[in-house]
């Protein structure tokens, strides 16, 4: 059984759709293993992201991602992080292919309503940085 790292962005939250975009997981046979509603400083975002400490658009990223509050989720089941990436949809929205969670609910390459993460070494590095053992289950 696979593990990968969920956030619901900002953007999404304030739309409401927390709701809508968890039963894409679960429809598509994912678990939700944790979950949790926090609101990220911007030294939370900044360590989160800091693969992307030198990449232009870092400041907007850590400003858009404490902009409000995000849900991170732990998914499970087979091929978690490829079937995240998949329902996720290309990081560009406009790019994202129709019935994707991007092309459903995002509106801008910075604002795209969710990420997920790109390998399983940087999954249990992520999932560490939110959860501790007991609140996965
Ligand atoms: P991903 O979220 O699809 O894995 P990454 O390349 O890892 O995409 O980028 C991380 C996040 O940084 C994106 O989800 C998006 O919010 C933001 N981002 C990526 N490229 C740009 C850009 O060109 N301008 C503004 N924000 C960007
Ligand atoms: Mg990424």
């Amino acid at each position: 059984m696979e593990q990968t790292l969920s956030i619901i962005k900002p953007d999404a939250v304030a739309k409401n759709v927390i709701g809508k975009i968890v039963d894409r997981f679960e429809t598509n046979g994912l678990k939700i293993a944790a979950m949790k509603r926090v609101q990220l400083s911007a030294a939370d975002a900044g360590a989160f992201y800091a693969v992307h400490a030198q990449r232009p658009f870092f400041g907007e990223l850590v400003e858009f991602m404490t902009s409000g509050p995000v849900v991170v989720m732990v998914l499970e089941g087979e091929n978690a992080l490829s079937k995240n990436r998949e329902l996720m949809g290309a990081t560009n929205p406009k790019e994202a292919e129709a019935g994707t969670i991007r092309a459903d609910f995002a509106e801008s390459i910075d604002a795209n309503a969710v990420h997920g993460s790109d390998s399983l070494e940087n999954a249990k590095i992520e999932i560490n940085f939110f959860f501790c053992g007991r609140e996965i289950a």
